[in-house]
C-alpha cells in the first residue's frame, strides 16, 4: 500500500502495523490522533477519531484530490469511501451505503453532512438546473432535520435524537435525481422532561428568531423564560438559526402556508406545556382560558372542543354505549403531555414525507434511462448510557445492537465464509457475536419486546413492577439479563426498579418505571379528532386516524417498541442487500477536548467494535476478489499469452499466466471460481498498465478500421 504521509504519521492503514495486538492497535490510534490523521483504514473501513476541532481537510481542493481516485492513492479519508462507494454504484450499477456507527459523540452525524456534501460536489459537472436543485434540497434537509430531530444531551451537545436513512438516486449518469429519507423513533418524550436530554432549540429559535408580528399573531412573548419548554434550553444562536432552518424550508420548497402551519404547531406546543388543570375533589377544570382559546387559533379548531378533549374522554362501554368520562387532574395531565408529545411527532414525520414528496424520483423511465442506482448514508443514534436509561436508550441501544450484528455477518462472517466456499487455505479469527443479546430484545415470546407487549396487552392493572417480575421470571438464566432480583448483593440497581443489559458496548441498566406507559405511546381519540377537524389542511393531513369514532380505534394497535423492532429490521434487510462501506467512529474523550486521548475509553471502544477482530480477518485475508472470467477480461491485455485470447485449458490458468507474468504469485490466491489479491498495489500497478495501453490500442484499432494496417 502507498505510504503516503510519512511515517511519523503512523500507519495509515491498520493492516500494515508489525503485529496485530491491541498495544499496537492503541499506539497508533493515539499517534495518528495526536499528529491530527483523525481517519485510519482498515481495508476499506474508515476508522474515524472525533477530532473536537475544525479541520483543513474538508475544502474545495481536497474533494478535488479524491474525486475518482483509488482509496489507496490519497491519506486516508471519509471522501475517500465515498469515492469507492459511488464509483461502485457508477461503474457496476451497485447498489451501495455507507454505514456510519459509534457511540453518542463520536462524530457520525458530521461524517454523513461531510458524505453527502462530497457526493454534491463530485456530481453534476456540467450544473444541470434540475439535478442541482435535488442536490440542494438534499442538503437543506438535513439541516431542517436536524433543527427538529436533535438536542443537547449531556453526551453530546448536538445529539441526533432521530435515526436518518437517506437514499440518494442516481441516473446512469451518475447525477442524483432524487431520494427518500427514514426517520426512525424521534425521541417526543424529551419535550416534556428534561433530564438527561435538553430539548432542542427549536422553540427558543422561535421566540428569539421570530419576528414581532409573528409573535404576536401566536400570542407568544420573545422571552423563553416564560414557557415550562424553554426555561432550559436556550443558545446565543437562536436568531440565526431560526432563519437558517426558515430558509432552508422555503428552498426545499415548503409553501409559505406550510411554513406558518409548522410554527403553529411550534406555538400551540409552548401553550399547552404551560396549560395546568385545577381540580376541586369533584371535576377538573382549566383555569384561565386564554391557553384554551390561543390553542384553537393556532390549530384552527373550536374552542370548546379543544377544552373538552383536554378535560374529557369518549369511551365504548361494553354495551356498545359511547360515553364522555371525565378526567382525573392526573389523566388530564398525562392526556396534555401526550398530546403535546403526538403534535410533535407527527409534525416532524409530516416534514419528512414533505420532503420525500418533494425529492422522490419522478417521471425515471428505466427504458430510457437505465437502472436508477442508490446510495444509502445511515446517521443513527449511537449506543448511549445516562445516569438514569429508560425504554429510549433501551430501543436506541437495541438499534446499535442490531447494526453490530450485520457490521459481525457482513465484515468478519461472510468474508471467512468465503474463503471456506472457496477453498482457500484459512485460519479461523473468533469474534463475539452479538446475536445472543440481539435475541434477548427481539425473539418472540421469550425476548424483553415480547414480555413488555404482552403486559402492555393484558387487560386490567400491570405496572412496571409486574412486567419487572415478568423479565426475571423469563430471563432468569440469559447471560446477558440481570437485575437486583436474580443479583441481590449489587446494591447498584433497586430492587424494584431496575434491570440490566450487557450489551456489546458495556453494561447498561435500565429503569423499568415508565416502560410501560411509552411502550403503549397512548393517545385518548379525542385529540386525534380533535386535529383531524381542524380547518387548517396541513393539519388536518398530518391526523388520518382522527376521522375514526371511538368503537372504530382498534383495541390492539401495535405497541412503540414493536413498531421500533419492525421498522429496523427492515433498515438492516435494505442495507443487507447493498453493498456496504462502513465509517466507524472513536470518541476519544468524555469532556470534548481536541487534545486529550483517553486511553481507557478508546480501548473499550475499539475492542466493542470488533475493530481488531476486523484487522485479523482483512489481514489474513484478501482485499481483492474477482472471478476469473472478469479478471482476465480487464487485465488480458497486459499479457503477452493472453491477449487477444489465450489458449490455455481454463480461464483461471490464463489468469494465473498474468499474475506469474507480473511477478504476483505472493500475493495471490486461486479460489474455486474466483482470483483473491492480498494488497491493492498489485491491482493497482495492473490498472496503470491497463491504463497506458489503452491509447495505443485504440490507436491500433483505429489503423485497422481505416484500412492503413
Ligand atoms: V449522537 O449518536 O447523534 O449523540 P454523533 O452524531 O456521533 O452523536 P456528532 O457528529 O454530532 O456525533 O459529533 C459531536 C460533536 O463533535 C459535533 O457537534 C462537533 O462539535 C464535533 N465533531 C464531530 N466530528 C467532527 C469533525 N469531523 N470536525 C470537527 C467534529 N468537529
Ligand atoms: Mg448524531
Amino acid at each position: 500500500m502507498a505510504e503516503l504521509e510519512g511515517l511519523e504519521f503512523g500507519k495509515s492503514d491498520f493492516v500494515l502495523l508489525d503485529e496485530v495486538t491491541m498495544e499496537q492497535f492503541m499506539e497508533n490510534l493515539k499517534l495518528r490522533f495526536e499528529k491530527g490523521r483523525i481517519y485510519t483504514y482498515i481495508g476499506e473501513v474508515v476508522v474515524s477519531v472525533n477530532p473536537y476541532r475544525q479541520m483543513d481537510i474538508f475544502g474545495k481542493d481536497t474533494i478535488d484530490a479524491y474525486r475518482g481516485r483509488e482509496l489507496y492513492e490519497n491519506p486516508p479519508h471519509l471522501y475517500a469511501v465515498s469515492d469507492a462507494a459511488y464509483k461502485a454504484m457508477k461503474r457496476r450499477a451497485k447498489d451501495t451505503c455507507i454505514v456510519i456507527s459509534g457511540e453518542s459523540g463520536a462524530g457520525k452525524t458530521e461524517a454523513s453532512k461531510y458524505i453527502m456534501q462530497y457526493i454534491a460536489a463530485i456530481t453534476n459537472p456540467s450544473q444541470r438546473a434540475e439535478v442541482e436543485s435535488v442536490k440542494n434540497v438534499l442538503l437543506k434537509s438535513n439541516c431542517v432535520l436536524e433543527a427538529f430531530g436533535n438536542a443537547k444531551t449531556n453526551r453530546n451537545d448536538n445529539s441526533s435524537r432521530f435515526g436518518k436513512y437517506m437514499d440518494i438516486n442516481f441516473n446512469f449518469n451518475g447525477d442524483p435525481t432524487g431520494g427518500h429519507i427514514n426517520n426512525y423513533l424521534l425521541e417526543k418524550i424529551k419535550i416534556i422532561s428534561r433530564s438527561p436530554v435538553t430539548w432542542n432549540l427549536l422553540f427558543s429559535q422561535l421566540l428569539r428568531g421570530g419576528t414581532d408580528e409573528m409573535l404576536a399573531s401566536f400570542h407568544l412573548q420573545n422571552d423563553p423564560a416564560l414557557y415550562l419548554y424553554t426555561r432550559e434550553g436556550t443558545s446565543n444562536n437562536d436568531r440565526s438559526n431560526h432563519k437558517a432552518v426558515k430558509s432552508a424550508l422555503e428552498v426545499i420548497g415548503f409553501s409559505p402556508e406550510e411554513i406558518t402551519s409548522i410554527y403553529q404547531i411550534l406555538a400551540s406546543i409552548l401553550h399547552l406545556g404551560n396549560l395546568q388543570f385545577e381540580s376541586d375533589g369533584e371535576s377538573v377544570q382549566i383555569p384561565g382560558l386564554d391557553a384554551v382559546s390561543h390553542i384553537s387559533k393556532l390549530t384552527a379548531t373550536e374552542p370548546e372542543s379543544v377544552r373538552k378533549s383536554l378535560l374529557y374522554r369518549t369511551v365504548a362501554t361494553g354495551g356498545g354505549e359511547v360515553i364522555e368520562k371525565g378526567h382525573t387532574e392526573k389523566d388530564a395531565c398525562f392526556g396534555r403531555d401526550a398530546f403535546a408529545k403526538a403534535l410533535y411527532e407527527r409534525l416532524f414525520g409530516w416534514i419528512v414525507s414533505r420532503i420525500n414528496g418533494i425529492i422522490e424520483v419522478k417521471d425515471y423511465n428505466p427504458v430510457l434511462h437505465g437502472k436508477n442506482t442508490v446510495i444509502g448514508v445511515l446517521d443513527i443514534y449511537g449506543f448511549e448510557i445516562f445516569d438514569n436509561n429508560s425504554f429510549e436508550q433501551f430501543c436506541i441501544n437495541y438499534c446499535n445492537e442490531k447494526l453490530q450484528q450485520l457490521f459481525i455477518e457482513l465484515i468478519l462472517q461472510q468474508e471467512q465464509d468465503e474463503y471456506q466456499r472457496e477453498g482457500i487455505t484459512w485460519q479461523h479469527i473468533d469474534y463475539f457475536n452479538n446475536q445472543i443479546i440481539v435475541d434477548l430484545v427481539e425473539q418472540p415470546h421469550k425476548g424483553i419486546t415480547s414480555i413488555l407487549d404482552e403486559a402492555c396487552l393484558t387487560v386490567g392493572k400491570v405496572t412496571d413492577t409486574v412486567c419487572l417480575d415478568s423479565m426475571d421470571t423469563k430471563l432468569a438464566q440469559h447471560p446477558h439479563y440481570t437485575s437486583r432480583k436474580l443479583n441481590p448483593s449489587d446494591k447498584t440497581m433497586e430492587f424494584q426498579k431496575h434491570f440490566r443489559i450487557r450489551h456489546y458496548a458495556g453494561d447498561v441498566t435500565y429503569s423499568v418505571e415508565g416502560f410501560l406507559d411509552k411502550n403503549k405511546d397512548l393517545l385518548f381519540q379525542d385529540f386525534k379528532r380533535l386535529m383531524y377537524n381542524s380547518s387548517n389542511p396541513v393539519l388536518k393531513e398530518m391526523w388520518p386516524d382522527g376521522q375514526l369514532s371511538i368503537t372504530e380505534v382498534t383495541k390492539r394497535p401495535l405497541t412503540a417498541a414493536t413498531l421500533f423492532k419492525n421498522s429496523i429490521v427492515a433498515l438492516v434487510d435494505k442495507l443487507a442487500c447493498k453493498e456496504p462501506y462502513y465509517v466507524r467512529c472513536i470518541k476519544p474523550n468524555e469532556v470534548k477536548s481536541p487534545v486529550l486521548f483517553d486511553d481507557a475509553r478508546c480501548q473499550h471502544q475499539v475492542a466493542y467494535l470488533g475493530l481488531l477482530e476486523n484487522v485479523m480477518v482483512r489481514r489474513a485475508g484478501f482485499a481483492y476478489r474477482q472471478p476469473y472470467a472478469r479478471f482476465l477480461q480487464r487485465y488480458k491485455m497486459t499479457c503477452e499469452y493472453t491477449w487477444p485470447n489465450h489458449l490455455m485449458a481454463s480461464d483461471r490458468d490464463a489468469v494465473e499466466a498474468i499474475i506469474t507474468q507480473h511477478g504476483f504469485q505472493d500475493d495471490v490466491a486461486y479460489g474455486h471460481t474466483k482470483l483473491f489479491v492480498r494488497t491493492p498495489r498489485s491491482l493497482f500497478t495492473l490498472e496503470q498498465e491497463r491504463a497506458a495501453l489503452i491509447p495505443i490500442l485504440v490507436l491500433f484499432l483505429q489503423k485497422i478500421w481505416r484500412g492503413a494496417l
